[in-house]
């Protein structure tokens, strides 16, 4: 059996994360360990709260709240939105967590016994008004590569390039605003990234084609501009501790950088599933030496995570000598925008996933963002274009297809599946172009390839659609029963198999079809992949058999709703 485990980039615990942040790591990574379950797979998905650094601690501050009641607070809020988006995780973590703790010392005393971690002298920014050191984040100021005049002293939101803080040009305090920023030494722990540099290249080329080109892009710019040991270590109090056999007690009073223990974090969140479940060492299946051999460990995030991924997290895995499962499947995502401009946590602006949900069900969203997923592009929200897809892909083809059928079925056939007549050659075309479109979509979902999923997706409800217009049940009615039965009785099969290919798509929507096409045999959980031939499935429903025509499934979304979100959301390029 394939076994695959998903991790998704763990969203910063502070606040509610945007529509962005959802289609770039957790929904991808939710519809694909949806489809694995619905193959039968043995499927993990991880995710978690990133509940460290700078952002945090600046956040609880302005909160008034002591940043573990912060975080804690949040890390619930963002459960509950994500059960709302029905996002299904097997585990959705803290990196607060005690494994978190452990499994972070476990890795740096590995590292520091292997030469790897170094202490080093730096400059780094000083604040006399705030008196204290400012961890890059503290810093703001212009970017030295792009000129971009808000760059944070760690990285540059705008051209995505890792800074160092004493680099940004015009730097000012976040804490304070105050511009007497000194330069004084300081010191910390540097992880030697550069050690790593041919193995890396290595690794990487051996992704070269299973890699999107977006992410072996970015990581080979990384390599060919030069690996720079890092820093690891932050003036901060919330934080994992360095602990003092690490540098003899030379780092008293620091954390660990966010970025060290983030990705730990995918490691000790899978132990914290196995703590909750009484599965003992099980989490080591999914992540160390022989037993996690058999396991495709694919990861989702957005293009911004990717340095950390390719370079930093493999580093770190590599470097404590021990079999750590590297990545194997590296699906990176380019930016939503919000008509036109950035989605902007800071800015609030843009949608966010609390408010989202009072504008349309979680499953209009799931569909409308995959569908038009930031794959090889950016791509850009606008409200006409999202009404255009509910009310087209939604409400014209899936949700029309489904009521009028049902709708005949309960008016002219009893509510019941009809067994009159035999199916001939349109039946056998259909079932034809069936069998290799959903092949298709096996295909593009085993890869992550959303779009063109969903693209194939689209064409198999068309292809009900059309066949539907041909075999007009309303018209044949009239004058004989039989072959109106047949276009009925293949009407329901399709959607009864519509439901399963949508299952890891828009699992609300799915089980609502599939409560209404066959009430019997399905009890919740997983709906499973089609797992036979279509003219056998396209046969399965059994004559006699009660259905249900569900409620108005697509309720399309008006001028006026445009209008009215356009106005409370905020339009027009930022
Ligand atoms: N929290 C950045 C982000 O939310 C960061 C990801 C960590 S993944 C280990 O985009
Ligand atoms: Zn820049």
């Amino acid at each position: 059996m394939k076994r695959i485990l998903i991790t998704s980039a763990i969203p910063y615990v502070a606040g509610v994360k945007h529509l962005g942040n959802l289609v770039g790591s957790m929904l991808p990574a939710d519809i694909f360990a949806r489809y694995c379950r619905s193959r039968g797979y043995d499927t993990l998905a991880i995710c978690a709260t990133d509940e460290h650094g700078a952002p945090v601690e600046l956040a609880a501050l302005e909160e008034g709240m002591p940043v573990a009641e912060y975080a804690a607070k949040w890390h619930a809020v963002q459960k509950a939105l994500g059960d709302r988006f029905s996002l299904s995780w097997d585990n959705f973590g803290r990196s607060s967590s005690a494994q978190n703790h452990e499994l972070t010392l476990h890795f740096a005393r590995a590292l520091w016994k292997n030469g790897l971690l170094e202490l080093r002298t730096t400059k780094q920014a000083y604040s006399a008004t705030d008196g204290r050191f400012l961890p890059d984040r503290y810093v703001i100021g212009t970017c030295p590569h792009c000129g971009y005049d808000r760059a944070r002293g760690d990285q540059c939101e705008n051209c995505t390039r890792v800074l160092d803080a004493v680099d940004l040009i015009h730097p000012r305090s976040a804490v304070s605003g105050a511009q007497d920023i000194e330069i004084r030494d300081a010191t910390h722990l540097f992880l030697k990234q550069s050690q790593f540099a041919d193995r890396l290249r290595a690794w990487i080329d051996s992704h070269k084609t299973d890699w999107p080109p977006l992410v072996t892009s970015i990581a080979y710019k990384w390599l060919d501009e030069g690996l720079h040991d890092r820093g690891i270590t932050r003036d901060l109090e919330w934080g994992i501790p360095v602990p003092d056999d690490i540098a003899g007690g030379a780092l008293k009073g620091k954390v660990f950088y966010v970025w060290f223990d983030a990705p730990i974090e995918y490691i000790a969140a899978t132990k914290e599933w196995a703590d909750k479940n009484g599965k003992g060492d099980a989490w080591k299946d999914w992540w160390f030496g022989d037993a996690a051999k058999d396991v495709t460990y694919w990861e989702f995030m957005g293009k911004d995570n990717v340095p950390f991924h390719t370079i930093i997290f493999p580093a770190m895995e590599m470097g404590t000598g021990e079999p750590w499962h590297l990545v194997d499947r590296l699906k990176g995502f380019n930016y939503l925008n919000y008509d036109g401009g950035k989605f902007s946590t800071s800015g609030k602006r843009g949608i966010f996933m609390d408010k989202a949900l009072d504008v349309a069900p979680a499953d209009y969203w799931r569909y409308y963002l995959i569908a038009n997923a930031p794959e090889s592009s950016d791509s850009n929200f606008t409200w006409e274009q999202f009404a255009g897809i509910i009310n087209k892909d939604l409400a014209d083809v899936l949700g029309n297809f489904v009521n009028r059928v049902t709708k005949f079925c309960v008016a002219r056939f009893d509510g019941v599946v009809p067994g009159e007549g035999d199916y001939g050659e349109d039946e056998q075309a259909l079932v034809a172009e069936m069998d290799r479109r959903v092949a298709a979509y096996a295909e593009f979902m085993e890869n992550a390839e959303f779009r063109k999923a969903m693209g194939e997706m689209r064409a198999i409800w068309v292809a009900g659609n059309e066949y539907m217009t041909r075999a007009a049940p309303w018209t044949h009615i009239k004058t004989d029963r039989a072959r109106a039965a047949v276009g009925v009785r293949m009407g329901l099969n399709l959607i009864h198999q519509f439901a399963h290919l949508l299952w890891p798509v828009m699992p609300d929507f799915a089980k609502t079809i599939h409560e209404c096409i066959q009430p019997v045999g399905y009890r919740g959980g997983v709906i499973p992949f089609p797992g036979a031939p279509m003219l056998e499935l396209l046969n399965d429903l059994t004559p006699g058999q009660p259905i249900k025509a569900p409620e108005v499934l697509v309720a399309k979304i008006s001028e006026d709703q445009i209008a009215e979100w356009k106005a409370q959301f905020g339009g027009g390029a930022a």
